[in-house]
């Protein structure tokens, strides 16, 4: 098939997933064409399999806010025409289902039909989408995909509540490349980071607020007095700022390192032992399944979709969002003795495995075949 895909194309988990699945189906023989403002930051190679066509919005002063919708929309027709696109998929509903509902009208016009498939992600569907300005044109795009899907059985039960939805919604969960992980991969430098007595817990986001990123400070705050231990930051974003200003305050800068954005989390995580995951929502938390991929257990909330990943008690532990004590408590059970650790270690890498994007991608591909059977 030829593929059109829309996703954003920054570090945040839903372009990670669009960027993963693109390359995938490229490795499955389908053609794959990207679509977005900047080459996505995990797709590095190009090859005939694999294209990217970039949106530009010129800057005309009399606008204060760019027209993306407008540029998406008519670069889609373009490319749809130009290259006999098959199918549209597009991640994330804002703006991206909407544009893709609009280039598909225009194509209409011509007499040409192609079905869209829209994945929703999360924060588009319970942090902005939701919002009374966007939940009409949210809920109008949603209804008029071909095929809609969610990342998580919490998310769609939550854009079931949020908005009006007339169509069938699929759950397709997120994926991670497992054979791709390797466990005895031999350049993992954990002497750079800390002392052989000394345990590693990583967190990874995009420093936002729904984060939690306060949380994941005095998480670690109470740990390090129980266990020697060294806390590695992984991002870029809004909350960066507060959170090393706490970590002066505590007096722990030597224990913590901001390490900011990186393309290479599978180097960071094959040495760390916990992963951190405090937030106040999250749809799925890809973060926390790339960390069980490379057998790294997880503290986090039991905020949206974490507990269909996290497993309380076997590859981690779950506690009520905002609830520190007890989450320190849960770490400090996790890294106090080997056993344990190598324990929920072994069950982290174990379960990631349903995740496997072997498993994941064929399903796609049936909702791919069941939208262009409908359109
Ligand atoms: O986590 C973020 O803030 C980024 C956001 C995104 O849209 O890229 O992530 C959402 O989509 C990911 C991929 O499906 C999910 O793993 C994240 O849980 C979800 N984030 C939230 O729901 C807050």
């Amino acid at each position: 098939m030829k593929i059109a895909i829309v996703c954003y194309p920054t570090f945040g988990g839903s372009g990670v997933v669009a960027t993963e699945l693109g390359i995938a189906l490229s490795k499955r023989g389908h053609e794959v064409h990207f679509v977005t403002y900047k080459q996505p930051v995990r797709l590095a190679l190009l090859n005939d399999n694999i294209h990217f066509h970039e949106v530009n919005v010129p800057d005309y002063a009399l606008f204060h806010y760019q027209p993306y919708e407008l540029a998406l929309s008519s670069k889609l027709v373009r490319i749809i025409k130009k290259e006999s696109i098959d199918i549209l998929h597009v991640h994330y509903a804002i703006p991206h289902a909407y544009a893709g509902y609009m280039a598909k009208e225009m194509l209409k016009q011509e007499g040409i039909e192609v079905p869209m498939v829209t994945t929703l992600h999360g924060t588009d569907i319970t942090l902005v989408g939701s919002h009374p300005f966007y939940r009409p044109a949210v809920s109008f795009s949603i209804n008029n995909s071909d095929v809609v899907t969610s990342v998580s059985e919490s998310l769609k039960q939550d854009t079931l509540r949020l908005f009006d939805i007339t169509k069938e919604i699929d759950v397709v969960p997120n994926f991670i490349d497992y054979t791709a992980v390797d466990d005895s991969f031999t350049d993992c430098q954990r002497s750079l980071m800390a002392n052989e007595d000394e345990r590693i817990v990583t967190h990874i986001s995009n420093f936002r607020k729904v984060k939690r990123i306060s949380d994941v400070i005095e998480v670690f705050y109470r740990l390090q007095l129980e266990i020697p231990s060294k806390l590695l930051m992984v991002g870029e974003g809004p909350e960066r700022e507060a959170a090393e200003q706490r970590v002066r305050e505590l007096g722990i800068e030597e224990k913590v390192r901001f390490l900011g954005n990186s393309n290479e989390v599978d180097k960071i995580l094959c040495f760390s032992d916990l992963f951190l995951l405090p937030s106040e929502a999250e749809s799925f938390g890809l973060a926390a399944l790339e960390a069980m991929v490379n057998r790294v257990p997880v503290i986090s909330s039991n905020a949206g979709g974490i507990p269909e990943v996290n497993v309380d008690g076997v590859t981690g532990y779950l506690s009520n969002v905002g609830n520190i004590a007890d989450m320190a408590q849960n770490a400090i059970r996790i890294l106090e003795d080997d056993a344990t650790l190598e324990q929920f270690k072994t069950n982290a890498k174990k379960e990631a495995a349903k995740f496997d994007i072997q498993n994941i991608v064929p399903l796609y591909e049936e909702l791919y075949e069941r939208a262009l059977v409908k359109a």
